[in-house]
């Protein structure tokens, strides 16, 4: 073996191997939570390098002896800077880069690199200095032999198949369907390492490309009965008792339901939205959860809008802004609606000013419609006060009746306010994000209360449907500790599944509300809007089922494949008994719950990956055509040019 590692001058090679090997290992543990539960999980965590260092550093011996060590040098730099660039990634938003998020990347004007910037250690250098030390070995013990044969080469390569197919086995004994299903990143990373993920996400986006192209008229018909078997009648004590109003909704900005009510030493952080979860006339649920995947705002405003599933991978509103959809703004405009999007941010951002197009909106009033000057702009642009200010006579301008929303920005992460912006106390958990979180969500809940005196100033309160819904967690996993101290208790997956509930408000004038604790989700908003406002929903493909139905279905399918309900939830791959938060063993859980899950997000992605409403014509629909809608401002307030840059960082 000595022998044949130094005639065949692989001792160079192996080096290169190894130091790849151990610094992944080291990233993993150092960097990334992946949740290791078992010794056989520690175990392949700490192999999964090995198949892919051999690998693609094994492509290196395919050049001549002469450039060889130069070779696997470079290619031991790709891999190191891949490995880097999602750690830095990973430092957001606790997860991996996939191609439609560098996609996003792009499409977003670099936003969310140069926030980017900011997370970047001086001792990150450590990632490198493996590749530094090659190059010193390569200068000071260049040693190259002369043997040009492939048998090197040949021998790595199987030996790295072999072991990832040694690793395949027992993975797939650790977590079945491991690379069929659809689940969290988390898992491939932890079961076949951070490079094989890299690759399984490249063929994913090669099939989900093709799967368009393949997708044909005939594969609506299993989806269009699946839905229509599944569909709850309306509430007879609620259909059409909205008809003919305006409606707005509210995206509130990462706000969480453990916010609402919540007292802070004594004061309440949300009053205003405090009084309307007890209002007479609004509709407040409890035990609602956001669905969102990757594209974070913009995938809820996917699911108000569509109530279909965004991707398990990337933003929907990236990836699929060239699809067929029957949105609640175009399926209103055939009775007679304007539509409109208001939001304090240029209309690039997550490829707004193209999806809206999709989805039918008549006007998109973005940051150049706003005064966006110093003082007046955090993070991703306007503060919510002077946003709600200065939309009102924007919104007083449009035909009635109306369909709008509102995107809110100040409650957004790392929630730090100016001065001058709250008076109200900063938490005392010791930790900056969610200490500064309560000023920042109170500062929202002031720009509301606002809002709606305007609203009332302007008549419009009384016509007009209003619904607000926490877009997505604003406080991730990293904060625990401080979240502990928050809820009283510890954030084990339990709690942290009941964390991603964020608050639903439905204020219908003239309509008596009250206080749900049905379990819902994002995609549930629109067939309740659209019942409310006495639309058939019977004829439309949508993934919700009606809120305020008696037959509402109270499984909530998450992205990653988890799901809560009445009696258990799935979290991190484990059960919960719902009610006590106790683990559950797989067999004493019904398997039809977790089967209707599955169910519920294939659908929805056979419509969204093969774009299948193009083939489908609801009665009465008229469809959308995105080239009839232009929102170039004329008289821009602010130039296109300026972006919002976040200073501190961007999301987690
Ligand atoms: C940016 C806003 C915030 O326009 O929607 O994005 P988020 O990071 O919350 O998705
Ligand atoms: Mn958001």
């Amino acid at each position: 073996m000595k022998r044949f590692i130094k005639e065949k001058g692989l001792a160079f090679f192996l080096i290169a191997a190894v130091l790849l090997w151990l610094k992944t290992y080291a990233a993993y543990v150092i960097e990334f939570n992946l949740g290791i539960n078992n010794t056989v999980q520690q175990i392949l965590l700490f192999v999964n390098p090995v198949s892919s260092s051999l690998f693609f550093l094994g492509i290196g011996l395919l050049f001549k002896k002469k450039i060889q060590q130069t070779a696997i040098i470079v290619i031991h730099f790709l891999m190191s800077f891949l490995l880097y660039a999602n750690i830095v990634y990973y430092r957001f938003f606790s997860d991996f880069i996939t191609l439609p998020t560098i996609m996003q990347a792009k499409t977003n004007g670099g936003q969310l690199g140069d926030s980017a910037l900011s997370l970047i250690n001086p001792l990150d250098i450590f990632y490198f200095i493996d590749t530094i030390i090659l190059i010193a070995v390569a200068i000071f013990y260049n040693r190259p032999t002369e043997t040009t044969t492939k048998r090197p080469f040949k021998i790595v390569m199987g030996a790295s198949i072999l072991v990832f197919l040694a690793n395949l086995a027992v993975a797939e004994i650790d977590r079945p369907e491991l690379l069929t299903r659809s689940f969290d990143r988390n898992y491939l990373v932890k079961y076949l390492g951070a490079y094989n993920f890299t690759i399984y996400d490249a063929v994913q986006n090669i099939k989900t490309n093709s799967q368009r192209a393949l997708a044909s008229s005939s594969d609506v018909t299993e989806v269009e009965n699946y839905i229509k078997a599944n569909h709850d009648k309306p509430n007879a004590k609620y259909f059409g008792k909205a008809k003919g109003k305006n409606v707005i909704y509210i995206s509130l900005e990462s706000l969480q339901t453990f916010a609402i009510d919540y007292k802070l030493n004594g004061k309440e952080v949300t009053p205003f939205l405090n009084s309307l979860a007890h209002d007479d006339h609004t509709f407040y649920f409890d035990n609602f959860f956001h669905q969102t995947g990757q594209g974070k705002t913009s995938d809820a405003e996917f699911m108000m809008d569509n109530s279909l599933y965004p991707l398990s991978q990337g933003s929907v509103f990236i990836n699929k802004a060239q699809n067929t959809l029957q949105s609640a703004p175009a399926i209103l405009k055939s009775q007679g609606y304007t539509s409109a999007a208001f939001h304090g941010n240029y209309k690039t951002f997550w490829n707004r000013n193209e999806m809206y197009k999709a989805i039918g909106y008549d006007k998109f009033f973005d940051a150049t419609y706003y005064d966006m000057s110093e003082g007046k702009t955090k993070n991703y642009g306007l503060k919510d006060k002077p946003f709600f200010e200065e939309s009102m006579p924007l919104l007083k301008s449009l035909k009635q009746p109306f369909y709008t929303k509102f995107i809110t920005l100040s409650n957004h992460f790392p929630f730090e306010m100016d001065e001058g912006d709250t008076d109200f106390p900063a938490g005392e958990t010791g930790d900056s994000v969610v200490d500064h979180y309560f000023q920042s969500a109170n500062y929202m809940d002031q720009s509301l209360e606002q809002f709606f005196n305007d609203l009332k100033k302007a008549g419009l309160y009384d016509t007009t449907i209003i619904v607000m819904y926490g877009d997505h967690y604003g406080i991730s996993e990293n904060h625990n500790d401080a979240m502990a101290k928050v809820i009283g208790k510890e954030v084990t997956p339990y709690e942290n599944a009941k964390l991603q509930r964020v608050p639903l408000f439905i204020h219908v004038p003239g309509v008596k509300g009250e206080k749900s604790d049905k379990y819902g989700g994002d995609v549930d908003v629109m067939p309740t809007l659209l019942h409310l406002m006495g639309v058939n929903t019977k004829d439309y493909l949508m993934s919700g089922s009606d809120l305020l139905s008696p037959e509402h279905r109270e499984v909530i399918p998450f992205r990653n494949g988890d799901f809560v309900s009445p009696k258990f939830m799935k979290a991190n791959g484990n059960y919960y008994d719902m009610g006590t938060g106790k683990l559950l063993e797989e067999k004493s859980v019904d398997p039809n719950v977790e089967e209707s899950v599955k169910k519920e997000l294939e659908m929805s992605d056979k419509i969204v990956d093969g774009d299948l409403l193009r083939f489908y014509k609801p009665k009465g629909f008229k469809a959308i055509n995105p080239s009839d809608y232009d929102y170039t401002n004329h008289h821009p307030k602010t130039s296109e040019s300026h972006t919002t840059s976040p200073k501190n960082s961007d999301s987690e």
